[in-house]
């Protein structure tokens, strides 16, 4: 496993590595390290990928950590380094495939300390594995305070739109309303109105709860003040209560998809949760389905 994981990951080695110093060995503390991600690694775009240490406590010369090292792996087909930039108070060399470090001077990491900044890019879609691992550590000479390591998955998606829609066609009934949800995708909140191309069709509120008033077919459209604008194709008709299955009559076969809807073999949609309820008590039920039977049998 380890090994596979070694052929899979590019290898980068972190050394930041102060003056060897022999006051160093005998410290003994203990550190944790995390990952944090600027940016969202969309396909072809850069994103900031940084590597922090916490808790740096129990140094024996009460300094904290004066050196960080180890290795840290990410997947070479997926992401593209594209800089780095040392963000610790101590000089930083990045060598692949060696190690080497410069000392410059005497400066300590205690507590939260981001440690390096990766730029990367990213090259395919799907999910990509950031490894600081717990069994390549830095030097326990140079660095005798034990960090742990840490790990992050991220998933490289495609950047969404500006401006989506959650639904681009609805089928409602006259009389009942349907939500639909616009997304702004980029940065910052942007104001946005929703109408409707013939409020004689359907009308929308600004919440973008769309009424069906007559049958028809309309657009609802959502616009943004910056000018992005998404719609969706809605289709508006009239409904016979009881008529489930929509062929224009009320019959047995209702009654039985009222059946299938009450055993969990059928969905109860939106729509059939309107039409459905003939007793109007707000659930469809195997009583709405006698209520057809009624009808059928004449009794209503
Ligand atoms: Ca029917
Ligand atoms: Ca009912």
């Amino acid at each position: 496993m380890k090994k596979n994981h070694r052929k899979i990951f590019n290898l980068i080695i972190l050394s930041f590595f102060f003056f060897f110093c022999p006051l160093l060995v005998k410290a003994e503390g203990k550190a944790t390290t995390g990952i944090k991600v600027n940016g969202k690694p969309y396909l072809g775009e850069t994103f900031d990928v940084i590597l922090y240490i916490n808790d740096v406590s129990d140094t024996t010369n009460n300094d904290g950590l004066a050196a960080f090292g180890g290795y840290f792996y990410y997947d070479k087909e997926k992401l593209e380094l594209v800089s780095y930039e040392s963000l610790a108070p101590f000089s930083m060399r990045f060598v692949d495939p060696k190690m080497a470090g410069v000392a410059t001077n005497y400066n300590y990491i205690n507590g939260y300390q981001e440690i390096i900044k990766f730029t990367f890019r990213a090259k395919k879609l799907g999910s990509v594995v950031l490894d600081y691992p717990d069994d390549r550590q830095p030097d326990s000479l140079a660095n005798p305070v034990y960090i742990t390591g840490c790990q992050e998955t991220l998933t490289i998606t495609e950047r969404p739109a500006p401006l989506t829609i959650d639904q681009t066609s609805i089928y409602v009934l006259t009389g009942s309303s349907k939500k639909l949800t616009a997304s702004y995708n980029l940065e910052g909140t942007v104001a946005g109105v929703w109408s409707s191309e013939n409020s004689n069709v359907a009308r929308v509120d600004q919440n973008g709860n769309v009424t069906g008033v007559s049958p028809g077919v309309t657009k609802i459209i959502y616009q943004t003040s910056n000018g992005y604008r998404v719609e969706c194709e809605a289709t508006i008709s009239n409904y016979l209560k009881g008529d489930v299955n929509r062929d224009g009559s009320v019959n047995i076969k209702d009654a039985m998809e009222i059946m299938y809807i009450v055993t969990g073999r059928k969905p109860l949609t939106e729509d059939v949760s309107i039409i459905g309820d003939l007793n109007d008590d707000k659930s469809v039920n195997i009583k709405d389905a006698m209520e057809i039977m009624y009808i059928v049998t004449g009794r209503k």
